[in-house]
């Protein structure tokens, strides 16, 4: 799994975000960041929403990005037609599938849907755009009628056809069965969409790649509908694991940090303390033993470089669980070079004394040091 494209949807799904409310001058300020991230599509806010959002396309589409920027439309000739005259590169259209959807929210058949997403398709097409046709609520549609429109068209040609797990019910297994099944009987790019009700997207993301899957939908920090969709961060995380000279050569992950603070602030939200790479506690070490092999060689329990990501490796010491290789570093840190192993361990008793009164910050640890450090050198005076 070693090639794929992002589709950052921050100001699309993103807006669908409780407490998303984005100013036009806030969508460039996040399009600028996600465009250092180096994020490959960035989807916008259908058109036909609303008159800012038809504006806001218009203006990121002029921005002179290196992502494409994409609109994202329901399967209808009027927004279609609003959307080409946006200036985006491309056009992701989706309508629903499911039963669920047929029956409950626009009532239309298989029939109704194929004829109108060729219609729409190829009027896209016709205005030299990129285009992208997904079915909506993919995991509960029938098999049979999904392979059956996603057939036809890929015969009238697309560039993508998309997947969506839209209400988060799917699991990797049928992610991998169902990705598998479309890449045997379609030619196209296949783009996945999955929703994070029970902490599956970014599996499920990994394994639509595995099956054969070909771009990737994120969100900064995972916003999106109700508890949204993968975070690019944790989506980069899982794949640099895989492919680290593929990540670092194609997406600048230092950048990460820069979206998220402003995507956090814009929603009101603190980045979460265990968000992937950028959490605070992401790259702190605490117990003794953990600690002690860090210090030996990181990847004994680190399977990110904190340092490619522009973060920094934390050892956590004043607590109950330290161990004494680790207040020696802090005493080499320190540079109280005259402390031998003998007195770390030492040290290291009192601070777990101290700590299971209290845990000490790391300030109370150096100050403790030092005492121990200047007590030492005026008695062999
Ligand atoms: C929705 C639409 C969508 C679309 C996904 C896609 C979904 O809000 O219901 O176009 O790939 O989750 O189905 O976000
Ligand atoms: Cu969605």
């Amino acid at each position: 799994v070693n090639r794929f494209k992002i589709i950052d949807s921050t100001l699309r799904e993103g807006e669908q975000f409780a407490n998303a409310f984005f100013t036009t001058e806030k969508k460039i300020e996040i399009a600028l960041a996600l465009d250092a991230v180096g994020v490959d599509y960035i989807e916008l806010t259908s058109p036909a929403a609303s008159e800012q959002s038809f504006n806001d396309c218009k203006v990121i589409a002029s921005l002179g990005l290196k992502a494409k920027v994409l609109t994202h439309i329901r399967c209808h000739m009027h927004d279609a037609r609003i959307a080409v005259q946006t200036g985006v590169d491309g056009i992701n259209v989706v309508i629903g599938t499911s039963s669920y959807l047929r029956e409950f929210s626009h009532g239309k058949s298989m029939e109704y849907i194929t004829k109108t997403a060729i219609e729409v398709i190829t009027f896209i097409k016709s205005k030299g755009l990129e285009v992208r046709f997904s079915t909506e609520d993919s995991f509960r549609s029938d098999l049979v009628d999904l392979l059956a429109i996603y057939q036809t068209i890929d015969r009238i040609g697309v560039n993508r056809v998309g997947i969506a797990d839209t209400v988060g019910c799917a699991n990797p297994r049928q992610v991998y069965e169902l990705v598998k099944t479309l890449r045997s009987v379609v030619k196209c790019d296949i783009e996945c969409h999955f929703h994070d009700d029970t902490g599956c997207a970014i599996a499920n993301a990994y394994t639509a790649l595995e099956a054969g899957a070909t771009h990737i939908d994120t969100c900064v920090l995972g916003i999106g509908e109700r508890n949204g969709i993968p975070s690019l961060g944790g989506f980069l995380a899982r794949m640099y694991v895989g492919d680290r000279d593929y990540v670092l050569n194609n997406y600048d992950v230092k950048a990460l940090r820069d979206v998220e603070n402003i995507v956090a602030e814009s929603v009101e939200i603190t980045v979460p303390f265990n968000n992937y790479i950028t959490g605070y506690c992401a790259f702190t070490h605490k117990a003794g033993i953990h600690a002690k092999a860090i210090l030996n060689n990181p990847s004994t329990y680190e399977i990110l470089r904190p340092e490619d990501f522009g973060m920094s490796r934390y050892v956590s010491i004043g607590h109950r669980l330290t161990g004494w290789n680790a207040v020696k570093s802090r005493m080499e840190q320190l540079q109280l070079n005259s402390l031998t192993d003998e007195d770390a361990k030492k040290i290291t008793q009192k601070i777990k004394q101290l700590a299971d009164i209290k845990a000490l910050n790391l300030e109370e640890v150096d100050l403790l040091l030092r005492k121990y450090h200047t007590a030492k050198s005026d008695n062999s005076h």
